[in-house]
């Protein structure tokens, strides 16, 4: 069973994460990363689909161009679980 980050553990995960902020009303951390252009911005999406598929842990995104906006919460357990920042890790090391 996926657990929420709570407390000390879930503070220590956020101060780890660069550019990553809280959204407001909900459990929830978000990210926009700018690209050169949108083969660049797609591309990375690509990669984080095959991350997200093999983790069963998907993003909820957008894509304007060569921004990508990334929102990640488990919605199993409506709220930040390991799983977020493991994907968020991953996301920061291939954009
Ligand atoms: N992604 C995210 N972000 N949170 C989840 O709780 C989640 C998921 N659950 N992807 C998975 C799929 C679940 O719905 C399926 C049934 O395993």
């Amino acid at each position: 069973m996926t657990e929420r980050l709570l407390d000390q553990a879930r503070a220590t995960a956020l101060a780890d994460l660069k550019g990553w902020t809280e959204v407001e009303g909900r459990d929830a951390i978000r990210k926009e990363i700018t690209f050169e252009d949108f083969n660049q911005a797609f591309g990375f999406m690509a990669r984080v689909a095959m991350m997200a598929e093999r983790m069963n842990h998907h993003p909820e995104w957008s894509n304007v161009y060569n921004k990508v906006t990334v929102t990640l919460s488990t919605h199993d357990i409506g709220g930040l679980s390991s799983k977020d920042v493991t994907l968020a890790r991953f996301i920061d090391s291939i954009a």
